[in-house]
């Protein structure tokens, strides 16, 4: 909260700081060292034929990732990242403040990435393509994660087929397909089976994105190529690898909700009988959260390119979050919310309407600092069950845009009574101001 992420050296230096002490606090007794040094540094990164200053971690575009391991567990070392992302040829931040001033839709982005490369079907842009390098016969996890801001991704390959496995750190019931979907902020973990035998051909691997609302959107796509290494005993010069067959795999239509909804009902529980998902059967407290895009009025001596000459707005059961000047965890520490937020956020929608029908005429929202409080170990019917966590817990949409236009609310858990179920205090050096 409040943090803009300004690469002064004070605060890369702080950044560099945390990761060691975070890597000496996960170290479990028996586990054995893992040793990460990361430099996170300003660097010129050119794509799309702009060259543009900004953070990297050791000198790459996404950083390098951490794995943590939790316990004497083992891992399987064989995992791809594979991190989808938005190329902007503008400054983002500039292009949400432009945004959120003007009360229209952000400008969109110039290119969708896999792991930084906009890959071969942009101008300027071939040199720029990722590569996956797979061998004959094998079983590759890929792990995928989808970092663009503002889209959720269609993602294919050609002649081959996924096995989900797990979503957002849940293990699934395994399920094949040709074709993922994936929106911003989520991760799934997905199996490859790779041919039995080279295919003598090449396969692009593509991602654009699923889209039903009216606005302007980046409709481009993004590619790669899945690529079968060649065994030393093959006689297949490099000349000839280039001169392979490459295949493209065919994606839904921007806009096909049947292939949306069809694939989000296959994500289901790996439980079974022998191992249950316990869901609390009794609740403390019950919520109705209605989630939406719609308006603010535009301010006096100013023109809006929202709706209607308005401003965009998203909200939760019709509030608007305001972002407060001040951190909620420290007002709420301290005992002084007042003139920070109100514990008054609703429980339900204030006008019922028919959920799954024509939405109501209105489209303004009301704005405020409004958040839920509840006391320790609360069961709570919503889409999380369970807060025995203590602080403050922001929950919002996964679009960077929804977000910024208020589609946020936060909980408040209160301390209970033990000891151990206080709230700690915040960081000696925290500002005073
Ligand atoms: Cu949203």
């Amino acid at each position: 909260m409040g943090i803009s992420f300004l690469p002064s050296p004070t605060f890369l230096g702080f950044l560099l700081f945390s990761f060691v002490t975070l890597s000496l606090h996960l170290e479990p007794a028996l586990a054995i060292t893992r040793h990460y040094k990361l430099d996170v540094m300003l660097q010129n990164v050119t794509r799309l034929c702009h060259t543009k200053n900004m953070v990297t971690v050791n000198g790459k575009f996404p950083g390098p990732r951490i794995v943590a391991r939790e316990g004497d567990r083992l891992l399987i070392q064989v995992e791809v990242p594979i991190i989808f992302g938005e190329w902007f040829n503008a400054d983002p931040e500039a292009v949400i403040n432009q945004a959120l001033q003007t009360g229209g839709g952000p400008n969109v982005s110039d290119a969708y990435t896999i792991n930084g490369f906009p890959g071969p079907l942009y101008n300027c842009s071939a040199k720029d393509t990722f590569k996956l390098k797979v061998k004959p016969g094998k079983t590759y996890l890929l792990r995928l994660i989808n970092a663009a801001l503002n889209d959720e991704l269609f993602f294919s390959i050609a002649n081959h087929t996924f096995t989900v496995v797990e979503a957002d750190a849940v293990y699934v019931k395994p399920f094949d397909t040709k074709t993922l979907l994936i929106a911003p902020g989520q991760t799934t973990n997905v199996l490859l089976k790779t041919k039995p035998h080279h295919p003598n051909a090449k396969f692009l691997m593509t991602a654009r994105p699923y889209v039903t609302g009216q606005g302007t959107f980046d409709n481009s796509t993004v590619a790669g190529i899945l690529e079968y290494e060649v065994s030393h005993n093959t006689i297949q010069s490099s000349h000839s690898t280039k001169k392979l067959p490459l295949f493209k795999p065919n994606l839904p239509p921007l806009n096909d909700s049947s292939f949306a909804t069809n694939f989000t009902s296959k994500l289901r529980s790996l439980a079974n009988a022998q191992f249950p998902a316990n869901v609390p059967q009794k609740v403390d407290r019950q919520f109705i959260f209605t989630v939406g895009l719609g308006t603010h009025s535009c301010p006096q001596n100013q023109t809006c390119q929202g709706p209607n000459g308005t401003m965009f707005a998203a909200s939760v059961n019709n509030v608007s979050f305001a972002m407060p000047t001040t951190a909620l965890l420290q007002a709420h520490h301290f005992g002084q919310s007042k003139g920070v937020y109100t514990p008054d956020f609703p429980i339900s929608p204030l006008i019922p309407f028919n959920y799954t029908g024509n939405p109501p005429n209105n489209t303004m929202v009301s704005n405020g600092t409004k958040l839920v409080v509840l006391p320790f170990n609360t069961i709570v019917e919503l889409i999380m069950q369970d807060t025995s966590i203590l602080g403050v817990w922001f929950m919002h949409c996964h679009l960077e845009v929804h977000t910024s236009w208020g589609l946020k609310m936060a909980w408040v858990v209160l301390d209970g009574k033990l000891p151990s179920q206080k709230l700690l205090p915040p960081p000696a050096d925290l500002p005073k101001c």
